[in-house]
């Protein structure tokens, strides 16, 4: 059996009429015409027009839609409205059947519900929608390491550890070899360490919080994009990490204007600068819409969705207060901290800031957060090695795909979402 092909389809054109080509993929719809058979061939590159008649249509009976073939033929003129060619078929062969019923169907007018698809994911790949928003996540990974690569090394940084990188909560252990390890809740502790050789480092990896959240953002896995530099305070991050997401907004605007159809949304096109917005300058503004929260109070999601809708789009929320940052945001006076997120609506994206680099007082940070110093003696004794001022930021990749694609619920960005409900498939 011969499995290869000579083309995609989306390599073929009318002006190829008379060329032998040899296809491969999926069928997507089959119509019997009298003596003529026509079938419109899906590859992940687009699809085009079979006519099949004589052996060639005799070949079709019993295949069912869905079910992969190769096609021998030649490509002409074609008077279907849907398409500029078609393919004249010699030969066709069936590599493997789809079994019906199917599970889903992916080219239904009716989209089965999230979950039915994810059970069925492989198979709603073969869904346009689908496959188009993990084209868009193609680009996003793409344009980010092209914007970062310039002038930050990428790392990679372990994810099976000894303690705890965020703090004690939230963390999945595991048995290893008769020890425990922890499964990494970001790379901060290691990004951080690595500013010491390499000032400049960025991550896009998959991170893992035992958070049993059942919301349309929170994810048991999900992939961070994270940045940390030496000699940079937090404003400098902030502007590495505007200049990011204007660039992939951007470039899914001009790269990506297919798959923005097929899912049905526009692009997002960011009003910059972004607006900064501090705390207390937040706190003001829900005092005026009728809620009032302490400076230290932590803002909630009903909260967030206040600020979303008074600050529409991308906006930064500057100048927490120390007490409800992590250990080793650095503070900017008394009880405020050098640290920001970046929100896009109610909805937030990324959280970073300037990082402690005394460890004397990361060390008296560790313990006012009720956390143990012995559980980060590896950690702090780099420390005492030339450590340089630095800042940086963690980004949700599946939150920002999420706008980028006009999804509430970021499950439908990700491949495989694991949450506390779904560990299959
Ligand atoms: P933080 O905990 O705020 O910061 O996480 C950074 C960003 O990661 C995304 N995120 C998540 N996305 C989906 N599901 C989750 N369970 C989840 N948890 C976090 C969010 C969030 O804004 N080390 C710091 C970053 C830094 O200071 O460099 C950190 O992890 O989009």
């Amino acid at each position: 059996m011969e499995f290869t092909k000579s083309h995609d389809v989306a390599e073929l054109n009318a002006a190829m009429a008379g060329s032998e080509v040899v296809l491969a993929g999926w069928i997507e719809d089959l119509r019997e015409m009298g003596r003529m058979t026509f079938v419109t061939l899906r590859d992940a590159s687009g699809r085009c027009q079979i006519i099949a008649k004589g052996e060639a249509a005799a070949s079709l009976a019993g295949m069912t839609r869905q079910s992969v073939v190769r096609v021998s033929g030649t490509i002409q003129e074609t008077r279907a409205r849907d398409f500029d060619f078609e393919v004249a078929a010699g030969d066709i062969t069936l590599l493997a059947g789809a079994v019906h019923p199917l599970p889903i169907d992916p080219i239904g007018r009716l989209r089965s519900n999230i979950d039915t698809r994810l059970n069925h994911r492989a198979l709603d790949m073969r869904d346009q929608k689908t496959a188009a928003v993990f084209k868009v996540r193609h680009r996003v990974l793409q344009s980010t390491r092209n914007q970062l690569s310039g002038r930050f090394t990428e790392i990679t940084t372990p994810k099976i550890i000894g303690s705890a990188s965020e703090g004690g909560a939230n963390l999945f252990s595991l048995e290893y070899f008769g020890r425990t390890a922890y499964l990494a809740q970001s790379p901060q502790l290691y990004k951080e360490q690595m500013t010491i050789g390499l000032e400049r480092v960025f991550e896009v990896s998959s991170f893992y919080r035992a958070e049993n959240s059942h919301t349309g953002r929170h994810l048991t896995e999900f992939t961070s994009i994270d940045v940390e530099s030496a000699f940079m305070d937090y404003t400098d991050v902030m502007d590495v990490l505007e200049a990011l997401v204007a660039r992939v907004c951007a470039d899914v605007a001009e790269g990506c204007a297919g798959e923005l159809e097929t899912i049905g949304h526009t692009a997002v096109v960011p009003a910059r600068p972004f607006d900064v917005v501090t705390y207390q300058t937040a706190l003001e503004e829900l005092r005026e819409e009728g809620v009032s929260l302490e400076f230290g109070d932590d803002l909630q999601d009903a909260h967030l969705r206040i600020l979303g809708r008074m600050h529409p789009g991308f906006f930064f929320l500057t100048d927490w207060p120390l007490k409800i940052k992590p250990f080793y945001i650095m503070e900017k006076d008394g009880e405020v901290s050098r640290s920001f997120d970046l929100q896009y609506g109610h909805l937030e994206l990324s959280s970073g800031g300037t990082r402690l680099h005394d460890p004397a007082v990361l060390k008296s940070r560790l313990v006012e957060q009720g956390l143990d110093p012995a559980q980060f003696a590896e950690h702090l004794k780099v420390f005492g090695w030339g450590m340089p001022p630095h800042s940086g930021w963690g980004m949700g990749l599946d939150r920002l795909m999420a706008v980028l694609t006009g999804h509430d619920n970021v499950r439908e960005v990700v491949l495989y979402p694991r949450d506390p409900d779904r560990l299959l498939p």
